[in-house]
């Protein structure tokens, strides 16, 4: 099922809004529990980072929400490969990344558009989400989560250049999937009872995957919006 939600975004000038429903999530923004935002310049080197990232059931991801700072005009390439990093698979998907924001230290939330590429995936599926500049624009920055915390904010693991990265360090970055079924969390193709514990166990850890009324909070509304998916089952 296709969703059009209002994004939740500090971003100016973006009319774009996220598809689906979160997956995978790792904190950027200040207020995200335990995130420490530190940004790294990608444009300036042409220094190639890889974030590998899963997805938790079968779908097509729609939407990856990632964070900048930096200045206005700069940019770097964002591509999606498939396999574990270090990735030199096939890409996926590729877009420049482009700021608009003026001020610096102004957080801009870039919406990207997966859904052309219609990249399907199995529960379990690995894939890397890439960042490279092109050397030409010094200044650019992406968001990483702090690279002080152990364990790290979101598991898997970040590379640079091929190499493993700082310690504890991860691209921040929110990613929205089209689930094959809706209320099926536990990603068999049908839905039960397990479904509906396994969302109860997401909603009491305010996972993310529990948004299913995506607007960045869990509360009620989830609940009702998840009883409504469990009941039109798959
Ligand atoms: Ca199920
Ligand atoms: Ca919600």
């Amino acid at each position: 099922m296709q969703r059009i939600v209002p994004v939740v975004c500090l971003c100016a000038g973006s009319a774009l809004a996220q598809t689906g429903l979160p997956d995978q999530f790792s904190p950027w923004l200040e207020g995200d529990i335990g995130a420490t935002p530190t940004q790294f310049q990608v444009g300036a080197m042409g220094l190639t980072w890889q974030q590998e990232f899963t997805v938790s059931r079968p779908g097509t991801l729609t939407s990856l929400l990632v964070g900048t700072q930096g200045n206005a005009g700069e940019d770097f390439a964002l591509t999606i490969r498939a396999g574990s990093a270090p990735s030199s698979g096939a890409a996926l998907f590729s877009q420049e990344v482009t700021r608009t924001l003026i001020v610096p230290l102004e957080v801009e939330t870039h919406v990207i558009d997966l859904a052309p590429s219609a990249i399907h995936a199995e529960a379990g599926d690995t894939f890397v989400l890439e960042a490279r500049g092109d050397g030409a624009t010094p200044g650019f920055a992406i968001l990483i989560v702090g690279s002080t915390m152990d364990p790290p904010l979101y598991p898997h693991p970040l590379f640079l250049n091929a190499s493993p990265g700082v310690d504890g360090a991860r691209i921040g970055f929110k990613l929205y999937i089209d689930p094959d079924c809706d209320a099926d969390l536990t990603g068999e193709g049908d839905v039960n009872t397990n479904d509906f514990f396994a969302f109860l166990a997401l909603y009491q850890a305010q996972d993310v995957r529990a948004d299913f009324a995506p607007d960045g909070s869990i509360n009620t509304n989830d609940f009702f919006a998840y009883l409504a998916a469990y009941q039109a089952g798959c």
